[in-house]
């Protein structure tokens, strides 16, 4: 198991409908994060500066981020991209974040 976190940004005024868009998360994609070996997946906002930090561990090689080749995760993204900062292609811009300290 490896962990993992990235940080992504939120629109200003938009943590609300974050928030209840992820209370109501897809199960087909929970289904597709788990089958991926993604679990644990927490995400955090700092309102100060509208940044997200997600927090998770994977069991393959993938995180919830390199899953751009599903529909599902090309059609939540595109979903969500209205209330965030997103690509092009409506992938969420996501910076990866280096652990610097980590206690059982
Ligand atoms: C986030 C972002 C991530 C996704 C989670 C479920 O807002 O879209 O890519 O894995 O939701």
């Amino acid at each position: 198991m490896q962990r993992l976190a990235f940080k992504m940004k939120i629109k200003e005024g938009h943590k609300e409908a974050y928030k209840k868009r992820h209370d109501e998360l897809w199960p087909e994609l929970k289904t597709l994060l788990k089958e991926n070996g993604i679990s644990e997946y927490s995400i955090f906002l700092d309102e100060e500066t509208n940044t997200l930090f997600a927090f998770q561990k994977i069991s393959g090689n993938s995180s919830s981020q390199e899953l751009s080749n599903h529909p599902i995760v090309q059609k939540w993204w595109r979903f969500m991209a209205d209330i965030m900062e997103v690509n092009p292609d409506f992938s969420p811009i996501s910076i990866p974040l280096e652990e610097l300290f980590f206690m059982e």
